[in-house]
């Protein structure tokens, strides 16, 4: 199900400045949701103030994920990405707003959790877990160009062009 939020989006005025709203695919991954953390990640994104386009709760297949992170399916860590990210549902979500992708990354924190700052989504609730893995709660694109590329690939119908 896809969820439009209209008294948020009106923020931004018309439907065709609307248009030009910079957008950002935001992933809470499957320790986000096993654990509980839904609701805090979403509020740390509402309170800056930023409204989303779609949110909805599903399971990543391989397909997805293999177009997702094209950019990292032959390095040695993929297939534990595969498994982490498969191990249960995600919330995936379109996040909308002047310059969301960066404001995004920063509240996200570094990739690694014990490396990301404290008052970051990663540095408040993530740490290394011992098994080697890196389970870092979130997904946020890292560009403009990327994130069209990422929401074409988790709400096809929402592609721009
Ligand atoms: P980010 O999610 O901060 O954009 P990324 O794009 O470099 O980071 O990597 C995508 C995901 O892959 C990351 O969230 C966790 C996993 N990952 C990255 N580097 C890893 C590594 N060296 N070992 C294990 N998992 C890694
Ligand atoms: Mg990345």
């Amino acid at each position: 199900m896809t969820l439009s939020l209209a008294p948020g989006l009106r923020r931004y005025g018309t439907v065709g400045r609307m248009a030009n709203v910079e957008r950002t695919l935001v992933l809470v991954k499957p320790d986000g949701v096993e654990r509980g953390l839904i609701g805090r990640i979403l509020t740390r994104i509402e309170e800056r103030g930023f409204a989303f386009q779609a949110l909805e709760l599903r399971e990543a297949t391989r397909d997805v994920l293999d177009a997702h992170y094209a950019e990292h399916t032959a390095k040695p860590f993929y297939p534990g990405l595969v498994e982490y990210m498969t191990s249960g549902p995600v919330v995936a979500i379109v996040v909308m707003g002047a310059q969301a992708v960066s404001s995004f990354r920063s509240v996200a924190g570094a990739t690694d959790p014990v490396k990301a700052a404290p008052g970051t989504i990663r540095g408040d609730f993530g740490r290394d877990w011992g098994d080697g893995e890196i389970r870092n709660l979130v997904h946020g694109s890292d560009s403009p160009e990327n994130a069209e590329r990422e929401i074409a690939i988790w709400f096809p119908g929402l592609a721009r062009h």
